[in-house]
């Protein structure tokens, strides 16, 4: 894990849900924050893990309708985006806020998006627009 958030050390197992999936689907397809375009739920995890065949890349396209509760470097609820399969791959950004991140791509055939929440004050989240494309 990139940070703690120490608002949530000791409850971290009360209330706590997971979501999320891997998806391989090479015709492209979409998913969301949960609720989307409703508000998301507090103590939220999805974790989603997008694998293109070889030497695909990965196009990430967020919808204009976007919120997710600002916080100085979207240490509260944030959406984070890596440019590979794990959790330590290198960060492409971290999201939050009411501006959408728009389009985002791999570098290689993984990309690796943690959605979350913490205990108060939510959003109505996210939805994003994946596809694979040729690569180099
Ligand atoms: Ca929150």
């Amino acid at each position: 894990m990139a940070s703690v958030d120490l608002r949530n050390v000791g409850k971290i197992s009360q209330n706590s849900q997971h979501c999320g999936t891997w998806i391989k689907n090479i015709e492209g397809g979409h998913f969301s924050s949960p609720n989307y375009p409703k508000t998301y739920p507090p103590n939220k995890e999805c974790l989603y893990i997008l694998e293109a065949l070889p030497r695909q890349r990965i196009e990430l396209l967020f919808e204009d309708t976007f919120y997710i509760e600002l916080s100085f470097e979207c240490r509260f609820d944030h959406i984070e985006v890596r440019d590979g399969p794990f959790s330590f791959s290198p960060l492409i950004n971290r999201f939050c806020g009411s501006s959408s991140p728009g389009l985002v791509l791999s570098s290689g055939r993984f990309i690796w998006i943690r959605f979350s929440s913490d205990e108060e004050l939510e959003g109505l989240g996210f939805s994003v627009k994946y596809t694979f494309t040729p690569g180099i």
